[in-house]
């Protein structure tokens, strides 16, 4: 979009009124050939009450003037577009130190007990100090850690008043124990056996089979992460024909895409991991969200963008993570639909609740959770959810805030939960929330090969927010074929 039509949105939407999509769209088509500010002008003039300028007034106004425009009204959406931004996280009360994650610790604990106490029945929850009676109790506690064995798993729990160590024989007890993220809350019923405490249940938050919200009309939303612009190994051919193929009316996927979520990894940034200058095209942060603008900039401007932070963005590392602000922000401000948000960030999308987080702790919920791996970051989504908490487990490679409220409990249920980071498409369903990592832009680097990890790049989920239904196209191929997700992972 070019710079005075930017100018004149934002100019018309300041005076109070709201722009149709479809009156956008044909605003953005006849932007070069007439005066854009005159049209508006005389539009406003002739609107009384109603505050939305619609395709009609524009056409009224072409056919007026007489202007040698041609109409192509397509297929469209009736009526404006639909979302709120419902948590961004600009600021945070932090204290440094020990005294900091005491109290990220306690809210923690707190909004993950009420969170339970909303689920399980824990109407005679005891403290762990009140444990080794002659009967069992049932005490909520975060994992402080936890040892799996062959037929046994023991697990040390803690709360205010202190730490027990308990131990379980029972086969599904075991399983739960070793599904369950270390530093993440749960309920156990422990009782006193002759030498230990053995636990006898022990159970997540979780979430509640749930009816996902839906969208009232066809909407599809793309959802993306990682594209790692600046990396020489971004796949920028793949992206433009993405952008290319938005703009194909005669496609009703693309006609009717309103929403572009990016959750993090936007650019490649500079000195993220060791030798990355060698694998760097553009190596200055300025320039790279330069290119990334540009190519932002050729998508059609009623399709609304959400950017989240990840780990190559240049703001704090330690989550939650703002957005991205200040001089690196100004190049993508100026696009008048692009919204950068935090990390994590919630939005509603048409009525469609989704959360948005890069996923850096994927990292380390698999590292510590047998059973899991980077090939199935969907599945590994599915223990984040269950814990009701986005990053768990803490010291290893996730940098967490010390701030007074843990923002990143997950307190509401998602429809739709978004994550990247791993760079492999998958996604699951759970108990009625769609939990998509939408893999990334960018081939194999060497450092990932060193790893072992195999990208599944340029291969975009796109959702229908009305039924949740995801399909992929895979822009990597000069055919292009799109089908049903489901279809690529079967359970
Ligand atoms: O992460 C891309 C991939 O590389 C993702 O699968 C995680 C993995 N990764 C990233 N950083 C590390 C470290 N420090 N150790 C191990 N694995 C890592 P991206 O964030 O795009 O670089
Ligand atoms: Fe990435
Ligand atoms: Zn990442």
């Amino acid at each position: 979009m070019s710079d005075s039509l930017a100018q004149i949105i934002r100019d018309t939407v300041a005076k109070g009124y709201q722009i149709e999509p479809k009156a956008f769209d044909l605003m953005q088509r006849i932007s070069k050939s007439i005066d854009l500010s005159e049209l508006i002008y005389e539009v406003i003039k002739q609107k009384g009450d109603d505050k939305t300028i619609r395709v009609e007034d524009i056409e009224r106004f072409l056919k007026r003037e007489d202007k040698e425009v041609v109409k192509e009204i397509v297929h469209e959406i009736e009526g404006p577009l639909n979302f709120k931004i419902l948590l961004n996280i600009t600021k945070l009360k932090t204290v440094p130190g020990t005294v900091g994650y005491q109290r990220l610790f306690s809210s923690r604990y707190r909004k993950l007990l009420n969170l339970i106490r909303k689920r399980v029945d824990s109407g005679n929850l005891l403290t762990i100090s009140e444990v080794g009676g002659e009967r069992s109790t049932k005490v909520a506690g975060l994992v402080y850690s936890k040892n799996v064995r062959r037929g046994s798993a023991t697990i040390v729990l803690e709360d205010e008043t202190g730490r027990v160590e308990a131990t379980a024989f029972d086969s599904q007890i075991v399983k739960n124990i070793q599904e369950i993220p270390l530093d993440s809350l749960v309920v156990a019923t422990i009782s006193s056996g002759k030498r230990a405490f053995i636990v006898e249940s022990i159970s997540l938050p979780d979430v509640p089979e749930h009816i996902p919200n839906t969208a009232k009309r066809k909407v599809y939303a793309a959802l993306t992460s990682d594209l790692h612009v600046g990396s020489k190994f971004f796949l920028k051919d793949a992206f433009q024909a993405f952008i290319k193929w938005l703009s194909r009316r005669e496609d009703e996927v693309a006609a009717r895409l309103r929403y572009l979520l990016i959750c993090g990894d936007t650019i490649d940034g500079v000195g993220v991991y060791p030798n990355q200058d060698k694998e760097l095209e553009t190596a200055d942060v300025t320039k790279q969200i330069a290119e990334l603008t540009d190519l932002l900039k050729l998508i059609p401007s009623y399709i609304q963008i959400f950017i989240c932070p990840g780990n190559h963005e240049p703001v704090r590392q330690a989550q939650p993570q703002p957005p991205i602000s200040g001089s690196f922000a100004e190049p993508l401000t100026k696009l008048p639909n692009v919204h950068l948000v935090s990390n994590p960030a919630w939005l509603e999308v048409e009525g469609v609740k989704i959360l948005m987080y890069h996923g850096r702790s994927l990292e380390d919920i698999v590292a510590t959770t047998p059973g899991l791996s980077v090939e199935r970051p969907a599945i590994a989504m599915r223990s984040l959810l269950k814990a009701r908490h986005l990053a768990p487990v803490y010291g290893r490679r996730t940098p967490i805030l010390p701030a007074e409220e843990d923002l990143l409990v997950i307190e509401e249920i998602p429809d739709i939960f978004h994550s990247g980071h791993v760079h492999i498409l998958d996604s699951e369903r759970y108990r009625g929330c769609l939990l998509l990592n939408t893999g990334t832009w960018q081939m194999q680097t060497s450092y990932q090969l060193d790893m072992g990890i195999t990208p599944t790049p340029a291969i975009l989920p796109i959702v229908d927010l009305s039924t949740l239904q995801v399909i992929t196209i895979d822009f990597s191929k000069q055919e292009r074929i799109q089908q049903d997700l489901e279809r690529t992972h079967p359970e």
